[in-house]
């Protein structure tokens, strides 16, 4: 089994609920994100063309800025916030079962037999946006059944991200206590803690660099603070549970991703695309 975290990192990931690992995401895997991320901008202005908000796609300006001024020209339309569904491509399968995620994974979870969670998103999120800003939430309120489950997470940024940009703030040692009942959040209509429960959080801000990923398990609070840049602030969140305990909400849609004992037993990337078949595009 390919290690790539130290013991010491592995007792803080254990110990706060969540790690910072610097570097650890190779150039290949940035890459597969990027294809990913940048196909579903396209396919979301050029919807936004077909509509007529736009009369033009500004095909000049870059990734970290070209969703956010076309946005703007089109009068802030609502889009999937989240997006999944439409995200699930042969670049999207190699980003699940890719081996540094795999590794990172097994390590998290400390064992070599890994399932894909079948919950993963894209985060476009733009400047001044109230209803793409996470609030305060645990990642198990969206699938109760990981209540007593081990599900890491791993949020992936595609650009640097400080408390100017939208960074993730974790609350650290709180994924010792219960899970919470979800709360809708007013504000951006997200499913989150609780006012008195997010009062009680002292949040640690994470910036992080590209090559970087933060862990954390599926009780450890965490929200996203504010975009206050003029730039997109783009990541991807994908998670892993360990395939003897899989739960119901992971295993739709998720799926066996290596297995120490049996190395037949991981899916193929066509067999993972028939999941999808009922899941109507623009859902997620
Ligand atoms: O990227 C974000 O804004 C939120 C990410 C998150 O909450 C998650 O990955 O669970």
């Amino acid at each position: 089994m390919t290690t790539i975290l130290t013991p010491e990192q592995l007792a803080f990931y254990h110990d706060r609920g969540y790690l910072h690992a610097p570097g650890v995401i190779p150039p290949d895997l940035l890459s597969l994100m990027r294809t990913v991320l940048s196909r579903w901008a396209n396919q979301t202005i050029d919807g936004w063309l077909e509509d007529g908000l736009i009369d033009d796609p500004q095909t000049d300006l870059d990734f970290q800025h070209r969703l956010a001024r076309v946005w703007q020209a089109a009068g802030k339309p609502k889009y999937i916030r989240s997006p999944r569904r439409d995200l699930v491509s042969r670049e999207m399968f190699e980003i699940l079962v890719h081996p540094t995620l795999l590794a990172l994974a097994q390590d998290l979870l400390g064992t070599t037999e890994v399932s894909v969670h079948g919950i993963f998103n894209a985060r476009p999120k733009l400047p001044d946006q109230l209803w793409t800003q996470t609030p305060w939430h645990q990642d198990a309120q969206y699938y109760r059944d990981a209540e007593q489950v081990h599900v890491a997470s791993i949020w992936m940024p595609l650009q640097p991200v400080t408390e100017e940009n939208s960074c993730l703030q974790v609350a650290p040692g709180h994924h010792r206590g219960a899970l919470h009942e979800g709360y809708d959040d007013p504000e951006s209509g997200f499913l989150g803690l609780a006012p008195d429960v997010r009062d009680q959080l002292e949040g640690v801000s994470v910036a992080m660099e590209p090559s970087d990923a933060l862990c954390f398990t599926q009780l450890t609070p965490h929200r996203a603070l504010p975009n206050r840049s003029d730039q997109v602030r783009w990541s991807i969140d994908v998670r892993y549970e360990p395939t003897a305990q899989a739960t119901e909400a992971g295993q739709k849609q998720g799926f066996i991703a290596h297995s120490a004992s049996n190395s037949q037993a991981a899916l193929t990337y066509e067999d993972w695309v028939k999941q999808w078949e009922t899941i109507p595009a623009g859902s997620y």
